[in-house]
């Protein structure tokens, strides 16, 4: 290992003890530079690594609201704006009782080259609060959200920093944020979130975005290998967004998902989940107020599978679409064995660093989370477009604009590997095309 990567690696390891996501996610973008480092003395000279693992800025602060039985409750907020290099600070708000800063920080410092990916000028950012809206009412969601914005507003704003949904935040959420932002402010500044409902800034294709996109890097990465998606077994994880717009596009495509999960199991559907019957029930599902895929199995007549996790299950093609460290190694031999070819990572960080290693060493085509879910942020990143033109493009045409977006992080990634004479490397490739946009930016404005 380059030395100049050591030294940082460990100054990291040194300098966040307790945060093994962020630790993690360093890791693997920095082992990934090891050829860029070797070529640039330039960037060690002006110590870009040891500026891209630092924050720029990092807010932490008190959130007060009011429940139902009129008790006060205290959460912790968060807004990490981790670099800003190459555009405002770009990414998504998570509530979930699983915040903490470790989580926080590996989703900010992946936001920024995943941002760089999609090639909108966009930097790099999260925050969230460790607030749980499991059995909340929807008055209690108001107002924790309000409180929530009554401090982040001074920090964001349309040119410094736009907040979006991720887990738990979705546009309920984004609308109660909105308003109180609006209120606050005295002024219809809607650039400063994204994924707002249609009716005040939001963009056709953003609930369906990451789905989406997600399959158009798959169908990119296909046509290069002289692949498609026609006829092919897809094992997916969740049953959210993410999910349901990536087996939405999968069935448009001639392929076949069996699989969906919780947090309690998962259900396999040996017939695909493919009419639009049940995949609109996936929606439905969501909406209900004790949501549990149980229920699908149960309607649909099929397997659930109480307290285990889908990755036994024989398909083509492997998607994590739920949360980070869902595919441990125990997991990720059961794919190998299988004989699973294709591992495409839409959660953010769905697999453990052994995991990977495992999946990579025996051959598998891995495409990784930064790439292959960019395409949530990128129609982020068109809404903020639209917003500053005061004008909504077609579904038509937010579709092409994501659809070649996916594609030029595709060969942006296979570019890049090769240039460093990786081979054919979607991860290291991804890690080098994204960093490399970011560390030009931050050489030509000098110290910051
Ligand atoms: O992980 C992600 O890329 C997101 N949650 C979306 C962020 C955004 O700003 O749309």
């Amino acid at each position: 290992m380059n030395a100049y990567i050591t030294r940082v690696l460990e100054s990291v390891k040194a300098k966040n003890p307790d945060e093994p996501e962020f630790q993690q996610a360093v890791e693997e973008v920095l082992t990934s530079l090891e050829p860029v480092i070797a070529k640039h003395p330039e960037y060690e000279q002006a110590a870009i690594l040891e500026r891209m693992v630092e924050p720029e800025r990092l807010v932490e602060f008190r959130v007060v609201w009011t429940d139902d039985e009129g008790k006060t409750q205290v959460n912790r907020g968060y807004r990490i704006q981790f670099n800003g290099a190459i555009g405002p600070f770009k990414g998504g708000l998570r509530f979930s009782d699983k915040v903490n800063l470790s989580v926080l920080k590996f989703l900010g410092f992946e936001q920024t080259f995943k941002n760089s990916l999609t090639t909108l000028p966009m930097g790099g950012a999260k925050g969230g609060s460790d607030f749980d809206p499991h059995g909340k009412s929807d008055a209690e969601i108001m107002r924790f959200c309000q409180a929530f914005m009554t401090e982040l507003y001074r920090h964001i704003g349309p040119n410094l920093d736009v907040p979006a949904g991720d887990l738990g935040v979705g546009g309920r959420e984004i609308g109660y944020m909105f308003g109180q932002y609006r209120r606050i402010r005295g002024n219809f500044e809607n650039g400063v979130l994204t994924g707002k409902d249609l009716k005040f800034g939001g963009s056709l294709l953003r609930p369906e975005a990451t789905g989406f996109g997600t399959l158009y890097y798959i169908e990119e990465v296909f046509r290069h290998l002289g692949e498609s998606v026609q006829g092919k077994t897809f094992v997916l994880s969740g049953y959210g967004n993410v999910t349901w717009g990536a087996i939405t596009k999968i069935v448009e495509l001639g392929g076949i998902p069996v699989t969906i999960s919780g947090h309690n199991g998962y259900v396999y559907d040996p017939d695909g989940i493919t009419t639009k019957e049940k995949i609109d029930y996936l929606l439905e599902m969501r909406a209900s107020k004790n949501a549990n895929v149980k229920m699908y199995a149960e309607k649909f007549g099929c397997e659930f599978h109480e307290g285990e996790k889908p990755w036994c299950v024989k398909a083509d093609v492997c998607i994590p679409a739920a949360t980070q460290n869902e595919v441990v190694l125990a997991d990720a031999e059961k794919i190998v064995a299988n004989g699973t070819k294709y591992y495409f990572e839409a959660a953010n960080m769905p697999t453990t660093a052994e995991a990977q290693a495992y999946l990579v060493a025996n051959g598998l085509i891995v495409g990784p989370a930064k790439a292959v879910n960019a395409g949530g942020v990128a129609v982020s990143g068109l809404e903020m477009s639209q917003n500053s033109m005061r004008y909504g493009w077609t579904a038509a045409e937010v579709d092409a604009r994501l659809h070649s977006i996916m594609a030029a992080i595709v060969s942006s990634s296979i570019d890049a590997a090769e240039r460093y004479g990786l081979g054919f490397d979607l991860i290291r490739g991804a890690n080098i095309a994204g960093f490399e946009k970011v560390a030009e930016a931050m050489l030509k404005q000098g110290l910051f």
